[in-house]
């Protein structure tokens, strides 16, 4: 079926028009194809990294990246939240035009189709080895979710990519087990897993009624299995033997990063690496816990930038650096207190996470899409700033581009190429980009103007506080003269309010 979905395209040849290269270096590209690393980092903000400006931290591996790349300034995560933007990266669809994307349970089942032709499917087709290794959260199994016991599938591994090492949700929802190629790590099968997300299971203490196990105590949810003295999400019981412990997640998943790497050097191929980091609960490793000066979310950023920095030496030391396509981005905006009393409020020390943006996580403004993206291609692009409007939607279409694979009209159907963008070289090629809020609320983001639809959904995240952009009326924000979002100017501008809610309405019709 995918294949027939791919193959019969456009025969024919396919220049490689992304890149001006001169005629010798596109011969070369051609006989040998980018690796390809996606590094997914987790609520992780445009004002967490010196290179973005950051004052009170420093992220000296990423600035190193952001140095030898091209630096986005005006890129987005196509939603506020992580399912929603994952879907989207790899599925190259937007996910408001699919049921069930919102922020998945960690027993959902998998909410990407085994018929879909994913970003993997792409890269396989075109002769690579695919990975994926951290955090997945598009859910795992059927419909009824995935039986943690046996074999579990359909995984990533029906998707397109050939090895898995997953994060299966987030790490603060059960069950706090890696996934490896469809089997859960570590499982003795005499005590077996059982997970639920509406009562609870087994006899292991809560959050709620054991407060005094926890060494991080909940601000709001997350009251529910105590996990390595973490009270999560959701209930779960049996699998002792394959619990992570948090303080080690980040050395694992980086550690099976740079295998990957390693056992791949001679052949092409695409890791997409989902860090944990800095999602909550932010639980740095003791070589990262105190060093930032900003309690545990700064340590963690510490410890992001460390796992960069050991991909960007796994590549050095491999010699593969130069043809290596490597993304640094993160799939929603930044949150300070996001359900555990981590202090990271009280420690910012004037830290701004959201850089001069208002909103923030599940947020329709600035700071809940508009993220660091950084993309480094020795072999093909010039260090820059880019200052284009860019959308994480586009990956997809603009890497099937390098891969020269065509895509039929049902793959990725709302992502275009962009690659002279995303390379650095032209900055006109995307006229406007769309975001999505918690609340589906979508946003359209075209040369200056931004246009937030009506909404009657709360103003105010439940548990967060965080503004959501939702208001019953239209609002227009001229990102120019006003990027802070202050001043609703929609009924000076009809006319442009007008233009942009009709091309939101086209392409929701589509
Ligand atoms: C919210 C959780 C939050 C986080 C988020 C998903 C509560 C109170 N809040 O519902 O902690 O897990 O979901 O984050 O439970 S995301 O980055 O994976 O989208
Ligand atoms: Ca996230």
């Amino acid at each position: 079926m995918k294949d027939q979905l791919l193959s019969g395209l456009l025969p024919g040849i396919i220049l490689f028009t992304g890149c001006s290269l001169q005629k010798k270096e596109a011969e070369n590209l051609q006989t040998s194809r980018p690796n390809v690393i996606y590094i997914y980092a987790d609520d992780l903000g445009i004002g967490d990294l010196s290179c973005y400006g950051a004052t009170k931290i420093s992220t000296p591996n990423i600035d190193k990246l952001a140095g030898q790349g091209v630096q986005f300034t005006n890129a987005y995560a196509s939603s506020a939240t992580s399912t929603p933007s994952r879907f989207c990266l790899l599925t190259g669809k937007y996910p408001w035009r699919q049921e069930n994307t919102g922020i998945a349970r960690g027993n959902a089942g998998m909410i990407i189709d085994t018929t879909c032709v994913t970003m993997a499917d792409v890269f396989k087709r075109a002769g690579y080895s695919t990975g994926v290794v951290g955090k997945w959260h598009l859910g795992l199994g059927g419909p009824q979710g995935p039986d943690w016991n046996h074999e579990i599938s359909p995984s990533p591994m029906d998707l397109g990519f050939d090895y898995e090492f997953l994060i299966p949700a987030t790490v603060d929802r059960v069950p706090c087990v890696y996934v490896e190629n469809k089997h859960v790590v570590n499982l003795d099968p005499n005590d077996p897993i059982q997970v639920n997300y509406d009562k609870k299971v087994g006899n292991w203490p809560t959050g709620k009624d054991n407060p005094e196990l926890l060494k991080v105590h909940p601000s709001q949810g997350h009251e529910n299995t105590i996990i390595n003295g973490i009270s999560r999400i959701g209930y779960m019981t049996g699998g002792k033997s394959a619990l992570w412990t948090d303080e080690d997640i980040a050395d694992v998943i980086t550690n099976k990063a740079k295998d990957y790497i390693i056992k791949n050097k001679n052949n092409p191929f695409f890791l997409y690496f989902g860090t944990q980091d800095i999602h909550v609960p932010r639980v740095p490793n003791k070589r990262f816990a105190g060093k930032s000066g900003l309690g545990v979310r700064g340590d963690v950023i510490l410890q992001l930038d460390w796992t960069v920095g050991q991909i960007m030496q796994t590549l050095d030391s491999l010699g593969i650096a130069q043809n290596t396509l490597l993304i640094f981005t993160s799939d929603n905006g930044p949150v300070i207190d996001d359900g555990y009393k981590d202090q990271a409020f009280e420690k910012l020390n004037g830290h701004t996470p959201m850089g001069i943006y208002r909103g923030g996580k599940y947020s329709a403004y600035e700071a809940g899409t508009r993220v660091p993206f950084i993309l480094r291609w020795p072999a093909c692009a010039k260090p820059a700033k880019q200052q284009a409007l860019f959308s994480q939607v586009d990956v997809f279409a603009s890497f099937a581009h390098i891969l020269k694979q065509p895509l039929g009209k049902n793959i990725a159907p709302d992502s275009r190429n962009c690659l002279p963008t995303m390379l650095g070289k032209h900055n006109d090629n995307r006229d406007y980009i769309i975001e999505q809020n918690l609340n589906n609320t979508l946003a359209i983001v075209k040369g200056n103007w931004k246009y937030i639809e009506p909404s009657s959904a709360s103003r105010l995240e439940k548990y967060t506080g965080m503004e959501l952009g939702n208001e019953k009326t239209p609002q227009l924000y001229n990102l120019d003269s006003d990027p802070c979002e202050k001043e609703n100017v929609a009924q000076r501008h009809p006319g442009i309010v007008k233009e942009l809610a009709a091309i939101l309405l086209r392409e929701k019709n589509k």
